[in-house]
């Protein structure tokens, strides 16, 4: 009997001890934050200037957040496409997924404003433009994401397997541009196609399209100069991108990293467009004219005004459209306007 009742209590004694340390440990793990692991998306390879951007805000979140955060990149559409990002994101597939609005203008109406003809100098100019006006606006297109950051490439050039020089050697030429820049290849008399880049090396090579109009460091990003040779130097529009995060995965997050990430917005935007006016499409352009003699050629002034007055309707017509959408289509044009001067004054 006393045998049978000293085993309890010597058990007693070894769980409550054990309950004791237990319980200090656990505790001393509540005070040591969880690591925290965000999945990141994009469509197109990471050596690309939004792939690289990319990889850099991760190094920068780990860094800026003491490790606390590690963010696991998926380039090169290993993850989700550019067709079912921004879905992906909100199934959970990744944490964060970067695309282009610019592919799906009717999910992203009023992000379609910034890819008018409104003659941005410079992809820096153009990419602060976008997220000012964002941030400004608010626009319901993103309601169930939490804004990352958005950037802009350089405004897009004809660049083509044939020669382009007036607009009858673009009459019915099979070009290719981001859903955006459609219209403007349709109101130069071209015959465009709306696709996804990382389609366009092969649609090349089977002839499906006879060239694309997008930012010129596509020749050697994506090795495009070997069969388009052409570019004709009349700058168009810009191609937006966002990176965005679900706003449940967005709210999860401990104020500290949010606070990173914000910080971090627009330090991405003016990093990208920097990198791709100051380097990223000039490599491109002397490496296409190295290695596969890349011509350049320049609209005369009269032929450029002539050009203008072909898409200025745009904005109009575009105005019209969202404004009967019930969008705050003139204002947003106003003000896309005064950043643009704004900005344009900063970034040469
Ligand atoms: N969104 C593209 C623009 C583009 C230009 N360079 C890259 C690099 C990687 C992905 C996309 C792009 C367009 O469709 O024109």
């Amino acid at each position: 009997m006393t045998v049978k009742r000293q085993i309890p209590t010597f058990v007693v004694f070894f769980v409550a001890v054990a309950m004791m340390l237990g319980g200090g440990i656990s505790s001393q793990a509540q005070t040591k934050e969880k690591p925290i692991t965000l999945t990141y998306a994009f469509f197109a390879p990471a050596g690309t200037f939004p792939g690289k951007q990319m990889t850099h805000w991760a190094e920068e979140i780990e860094k800026r957040t003491d490790g606390l955060v590690k963010v696991k990149t998926f380039p090169g559409g290993t993850l989700l496409g550019a067709g079912d990002m921004y879905d992906g994101v909100l199934r959970g597939v990744a944490d964060i997924g970067l695309s282009s609005p610019s592919y799906d203008p009717g999910r992203f109406p009023l992000t379609s404003g910034v890819a008018l003809p409104v003659k941005f100098p410079n992809a820096t100019v153009a990419s602060l433009t976008l997220l000012d006006i964002m941030m400004e606006f608010k626009p319901a297109e993103y309601e169930p994401f939490k804004i990352i950051t958005m950037f802009t490439g350089e405004p897009g050039h004809i660049q083509s397997r044939k020669p382009v020089k007036s607009l009858d050697d673009l009459k019915g030429m099979k070009l290719r541009a981001a859903g955006t820049g459609v219209p403007v290849l349709k109101a130069l008399g071209a015959a465009p196609v709306g696709m996804p880049m990382p389609q366009v090396p092969e649609s090349v090579q089977t002839g499906v399209i006879d060239g694309t109009m997008t930012s010129r460091e596509v020749l050697k990003d994506f090795k495009l100069a070997e069969l388009l040779r052409y570019v004709l130097e009349y700058p168009t529009v810009v191609v937006s991108f966002a990176a965005v995060m679900d706003k449940k995965k967005w709210d999860s997050l401990p104020d500290k990293v949010k606070k990173v990430i914000d910080e971090l917005s627009r330090e991405m935007a003016i990093w990208t467009g920097q990198y791709h006016d100051k380097q990223n499409v000039g490599e491109a352009l002397a490496w296409s004219k190295r290695e596969h003699n890349l011509q350049i050629h320049t609209l005369s002034k009269t032929d450029a005004a002539k050009w203008d007055a072909l898409l200025a309707p745009m904005v109009e017509s575009w105005k019209k459209e969202m404004g009967a959408k019930g969008l705050p289509a003139e204002k947003f044009i106003e003000r896309l306007k005064q950043l643009t001067d704004k900005y344009a004054q900063e970034y040469k």
